[in-house]
């Protein structure tokens, strides 16, 4: 093996270089992988419904979600439900923290996106846009279908266990 560069390798190492930076980059920013977004048909007059999905990190560094907005919603929180002495709460988080090549579940009882203030009633199949932001500042938006409560895929109040 010599270090010898002929013409003909030259523009192909070129090429492998910028495609290693373009790789480089893509790692670079955090991400995370969305899957089985949905949101729940409220009924009419409803003050708030709100956003479920599943968020995997497939990453080598915890990845945290800061904040979700969406049109539509005088504001949109993320919060947890928690059952405390048979009295159901939602505490607002500061943050849904994704574990290194792992993944967190946004299902009714747990982690949700708030949506309160529904500005225009929701029918359903229609998509609402998601946005999140990560603690990186970078943000991504995904596309929740409205979906009544227990049908949805991942949904825990179907009756039927979709654990995986
Ligand atoms: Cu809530």
């Amino acid at each position: 093996m010599t270090m010898k560069t002929t013409i003909a390798d030259g523009p192909l190492k070129a090429l492998m270089f910028a495609a290693a930076l373009l790789a480089g980059a893509a790692v670079q920013a955090a991400e995370l992988q969305v899957s089985e977004p949905w949101v729940a048909l409220a009924p009419p007059g409803a003050h708030a419904t709100a956003g479920f999905m599943e968020l995997h990190n497939p990453g080598d560094e915890p990845v945290d979600l800061v904040a979700a907005d969406a049109d539509g919603f005088d504001a949109v929180e993320l919060h947890r439900s928690v059952n405390e002495n048979g009295m159901h709460r939602m505490i607002e988080q500061e943050r849904i923290t994704v574990p290194a090549g792992g993944s967190v579940r946004l299902a009714p009882g747990g982690y949700h996106v708030m949506l309160i203030g529904i500005q225009r009633e929701l029918a359903e199949g229609e998509n609402v846009t998601l946005e999140l932001t990560l603690a990186d500042g970078s943000r991504q938006t995904v596309d929740a279908p409205v979906t009544p409560r227990g049908q949805a895929m991942g949904s825990h109040d179907s009756g039927h266990g979709h654990e995986h």
